[in-house]
């Protein structure tokens, strides 16, 4: 008997000391909960959010020189360059992330070195310190695929000194792509501590994203963006966990794309025929660049509007405009008449298909103007011949669903501006329609009520400015809040942050863009109830601070305030 009772009195006194000492220290600096300190709650907060975040008080110190990511299970060949590039993110002193922005061509000048202190400082009296950690083992267990894509397994989880492993840290994934998401979370809740040394608390943490397409939409054709610049960008996605580069590569002010089989659109489309071109040797560089960062490249060939830098290098593409009986000297779209359009486009797209690994393409299809069309008698006889009536939309449907049917003989995805849905335009049911208009909420309705996949923009147009913290704006729109049901819901594969070029150049591009698009990644990835301002407010300021040390110009987020290391 008196047995029995020690026992239920030890399982009494293990239950109170649970509850009275690891809960309320677990939740005081949770991410998901009641936050402590301003600093505990930010200083290592990982940006977005991930879906499951446990951080408890203790942590554990880290010496640079004696540290190490041993793989345990399988490897993969982006997995060793992966665990290089971050073991030179964390430890890498401002200097050294300076002199990476010099190796992108991209030197500055001035400013003094800070070194991070890497010695292990241990003060012996704090009860919250574990000791030091000398490793964190990446484990690998099934898929190292060779291509990112829509259906890639993003979800990692990591342990680090936690009640199962003591003194351990692990990263585990099925799937390269979630190490590689894993390895940038460790790079936020692994910080520079107020003393200067490098910690990492106690932490739990299960993650996978909200949506598979989290895109940025860059624009080459309203300024010619150097390569150095998509690269750089290229790294700050991979910071913020964005997985599609939608690259918006030519467009009616210049044609940068160099193309194999039909050189003159560069020669006579591209503001400067060698300097303000991308080679094939280029696209390959970044395509390749992005692959390593489980990054997806996404072109986009706008048509058939947009196109007016296409014809140059290809006469006889574009509609003649038409005023009183003559042409007069303007084009317009696309010319969706003759056989050799599609001759063409069809060579050009099996060309895109060739040298843009993804799955997909997308087509454009947006702002066609009728007004050429309307002018043209050709087009007009066309017209009846057809039995289009004045209906210009039933032309514009024609043309796209011969090109959206190229991209089927080439086996390939295609994605279209909202237009071509709006224009009736009858698309195959794994064509992704793009929402950027406003009333998108209308719009998705409508969209996934037809049965289409979608992705959402309108509201993270980022090539607009002000002088407000107007990341809450773009933190504050949900794809999946429209009317519809569960089912249209899943239809919403994500979104994309777009920065149209005319007002962008390398000049601005990295600090208009960032930390602005954070705003959107965390919304893209993290669970929808992750949705409060007030304390997402501290911890953009610490992501974009995190940002301005790796050497990104990323603008102030929060109007005034100070980063520890600032930018030089
Ligand atoms: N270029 C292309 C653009 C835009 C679109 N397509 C655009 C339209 C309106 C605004 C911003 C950009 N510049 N090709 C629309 C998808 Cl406000």
């Amino acid at each position: 008997m008196a047995v029995v009772i020690k026992i239920v009195v030890c399982i009494l006194l293990f239950c109170v000391a649970y509850f009275d000492v690891v809960q309320p220290a677990h939740q005081q600096i949770t991410g998901r909960y009641e936050l402590g300190s301003m600093e505990a709650a930010t200083v290592g907060a990982p940006w977005p959010m991930p879906q499951k975040y446990d951080v408890m008080q203790t942590y554990m110190f880290i010496d640079k020189s004696n540290f190490e990511f041993p793989v345990i299970a399988k490897t993969c060949d982006l997995l060793e360059d992966a665990i290089a590039r971050y073991y030179q993110i964390i430890f890498a002193t401002d200097h050294e992330s300076r002199s990476k922005r010099s190796l992108l061509n991209r030197e500055r000048s001035g400013a003094s070195v800070v070194m991070t202190k890497t010695k292990m400082v241990s003060s012996t009296k704090d009860s919250n310190n574990h000791g030091q950690l000398k490793n964190i083992s990446i484990i690998l267990t099934y898929k190292c695929e060779e291509y990112p894509s829509m259906n890639m397994d993003e979800q990692y989880e990591i342990k680090i000194d936690n009640w199962d492993n003591p003194g351990e840290g692990l990263l585990t994934s099925d799937s390269i792509w979630g190490i590689l998401r894993g390895l940038e979370t460790l790079s936020h809740i692994i910080h520079e501590a107020d003393d200067g040394a490098v910690r990492v608390n106690s932490t739990f943490i299960d993650d996978f994203p909200r949506f598979s397409h989290r895109g940025v939409l860059l624009d080459t054709s309203r300024h010619y963006l150097p390569k150095s610049i998509l690269l750089e960008n290229l790294d700050v996605m991979a910071y913020n966990k964005f997985n599609v580069f939608h690259w918006h590569i030519v467009d009616w002010q210049s044609f940068p794309y160099q193309s194999r089989v039909f050189p003159d659109l560069s020669r006579k489309g591209a503001y400067n025929e060698y300097t303000h071109i991308y080679t094939q040797d280029d696209i390959a560089e970044i395509v390749e660049y992005a692959r390593v960062r489980g990054i997806r490249v996404l072109p986009e060939f706008d048509t058939p509007g947009h196109t007016l830098s296409w014809g140059a290098g290809r006469p006889g593409l574009l509609t003649l405009c038409y005023a009183d009986g003559r042409p007069d000297g303007t084009h317009g779209p696309v010319n969706p008449v003759p056989a050799s359009t599609y001759d063409f486009m069809r060579r050009l797209l099996a060309e895109v298909v060739s040298v843009f690994p993804d799955a997909y393409v997308h087509l454009g299809g947006d702002e066609v103007n009728f007004g050429c069309w309307k002018s043209n008698p050709e087009i007009n006889k066309f017209m009846q011949k057809m039995g289009f009536g004045s209906n210009y939309a039933k032309l514009e449907e024609y043309y796209i669903q011969k090109i959206l049917k190229i991209m089927e003989t080439l086996n390939h995805g295609s994605m279209v501006w909202q237009e071509v849905f709006d224009n009736n335009v009858t698309v195959g049911g794994d064509t992704i329609v793009h929402v950027w208009k406003g009333g998108y909420q209308r719009e998705l309705a409508a969209v996934t009520a037809a049965g289409h996949d979608a992705l959402l923009s309108s509201c993270w147009y980022l090539d607009g400015i002000s002088t407000t913290a107007d990341w809450k704006t773009y933190y504050a729109c949900d794809p999946q809040r429209f009317n519809g049901t569960e089912q249209q819901k899943k239809l919403v594969k994500g979104g994309e942050a777009c920065l149209w070029g005319e007002w962008v150049d390398a000049t601005n591009l990295l600090a208009r863009l960032w930390p602005r698009a954070s705003a959107v990644a965390e919304r893209l990835w993290s669970n929808e109830d992750v949705n409060d301002v007030k304390t997402a407010a501290s911890r953009i300021e610490e992501h974009r601070c995190r940002m301005v040390r790796r050497g990104v110009p990323a603008q102030p987020v929060n109007g005034p305030g100070f980063c520890k290391h600032e930018f030089a």
